[in-house]
């Protein structure tokens, strides 16, 4: 049986010094953007506010936010006076004498809330402004939580500013025998931030050793499954957005419909940022996501390639050369000319039957006068990139952030995912594997596997 429970929960006050980030570090480990109020104002929490880690399911790690010490001077002073000569070397019992008075009621009730919760604790994680001095007003506040007689673990936060004074507070902190501190920005949380905290919790507290280290592979794994989560978000997007088509079957009504389609894509991105969001549980407001100029392109330069026509075993005639001269086939068929037609079916006749399934519908249609109209591959290539990007913000931000985070659409520096090449060829085959095309859409082994090229 291990010693910490959920009926014996390893019991960890946050405390310091007041607007220090307390209640910010207790949302980036929750993960909770909701819990307790954060403000620069000082003074915001008020009351002592319990909120639990899961180890394995189980509620077995409470970490209880409390309000900030103010005025660490006089309460050093009035400790001082108290103080019964036979409690010289007991410092528990000094704060009890404390809390027994009738200070502890009035003046001094806010810290009175945070020792009493210090001594329900097992240890205390002692959260610093880094870009503060050390001024005599923390060595006291300091030197009263160390009356309290438990394991301290100082966390010097806003480490990531200019202004931080880390060094200073190392050495305060060597001056009173703690030795080993972590430095956790809790609005942006360095790699290993998090582990460094829990290791340094784990040397001070040998008996919860054993939780820690399962709190910490619990926290990676879930890690590793919101990745696989969020890729797969991802994946659906790519393959609903590269999938998707629309039939242009009135050559006027191109503009309006690719308009449309900018709409559409848009808005499917949009969807995926809520799930993506979602995921790694933050609120809709967290992310800027300026709108990407999807231009929607078309197959028919492609299809009606030098190219396409020779695997169609036909033998471009003048006017339907490589190069420039494809555009003119284009208009050669759109015009409905029958020769497009006979030409093709003439071909499809002659055995290119393998090559009439890969672009029968668009060739079909194009005979018919129709095409299909698609997103164009870079508008994907920006849609993979500007994902990929959210993703690893999300992983480095933490839940205490307030400021919005602003994805620039640059596609740089970004690799298309593994086979894009594959997917997009097949994605692109199938319409009916887009979710847009809500009246088509088919799911299936074969789409899953399609999915899983770019996972
Ligand atoms: N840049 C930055 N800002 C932070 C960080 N941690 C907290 N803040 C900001 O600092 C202010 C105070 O944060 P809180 O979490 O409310 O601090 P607190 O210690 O709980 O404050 P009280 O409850 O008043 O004692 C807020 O404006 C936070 O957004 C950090 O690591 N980096
Ligand atoms: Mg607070």
């Amino acid at each position: 049986m291990a010693y910490y429970n959920r009926d014996n929960p390893l019991r960890l006050a946050v405390v310091g010094h007041t607007n220090t980030g307390k209640t910010s570090l207790l949302r980036t480990l929750l993960q909770d953007t909701a819990f307790g109020e954060v403000s620069s104002r000082p003074s915001t929490t008020r009351e002592v506010v319990a909120a639990h880690l899961l180890v394995a399911g189980e509620p077995s790690v409470a970490l209880y936010d409390t309000p900030g010490l103010e005025d660490g001077l006089s309460l050093f002073a009035v400790l001082n006076e108290l103080q019964d000569p036979k409690l010289r070397h007991d410092g528990p019992a000094q704060i009890q004498q404390f809390l027994l008075s009738d200070l502890a009621h009035s003046d001094f009730e806010q810290e009175a809330k945070v020792l009493r919760q210090l001594l329900l604790s097992d240890a205390a994680i002692y959260l610093i402004d880094a870009r503060d001095p050390v001024l005599p007003k923390h060595q006291d506040e300091l030197d009263i939580l160390r009356r309290c007689g438990k394991p301290i673990l100082p966390v010097l936060n806003f480490t990531a500013s200019a202004e931080a004074n880390s060094q200073a507070w190392m050495d305060a902190l060597a001056k009173v025998n703690l030795h080993g501190w972590v430095e956790f920005d809790t609005v942006s949380i360095p790699e290993q931030g998090e582990v460094e905290l829990f290791e340094h919790l784990s040397t001070l507290l040998p008996k919860a050793r054993e939780l820690l280290r399962n709190l910490l592979t619990d926290r990676s794994q879930r890690a590793v499954h919101k990745e696989q989560a969020a890729k797969r978000i991802v994946a659906e997007l790519l393959l609903d957005v590269t999938a998707y088509a629309v039939t242009v079957t009135d050559k006027s009504e191109h503009e309006k419909i690719t308009q449309a389609m900018q709409k559409t894509v848009s808005a499917r991105e949009q969807a995926c940022l809520r799930d993506l969001l979602n995921v790694y549980s933050f609120t809709n407001d967290a992310v800027n996501l300026p709108e990407i100029s999807v231009r929607a392109g078309q197959w028919q330069t492609d299809l009606f390639s030098s190219e396409t026509f020779k695997a169609f075993g036909v033998k471009a005639g003048k006017g339907v050369a490589a190069g420039g001269a494809a555009g003119a086939s284009v208009d050669l068929l759109f015009g409905g000319m029958t020769l497009g037609a006979g030409t093709v079916m003439g071909a499809v006749a002659g055995g290119a039957w393998q090559t009439w399934q890969k672009y029968g519908r668009n060739l079909k249609h194009k005979v018919q006068g129709y095409y299909d109209v698609h997103v164009d591959e870079a508008v994907i290539r920006l849609l993979a990139a500007r994902q990929q990007k959210l993703i690893l913000a999300l992983n480095k931000r933490g839940h205490a952030a307030i400021e919005p985070l602003n994805i620039l659409d640059s596609e740089q520096k970004f690799q298309d995912p593994v086979k894009f090449k594959q997917f997009f060829r097949l994605a692109r085959e199938h319409p009916q594997w887009s979710s847009i095309n809500k009246a088509t859409f088919v799911e299936g082994h074969e789409r899953d596997e399609c999915v899983r090229l770019i996972l």
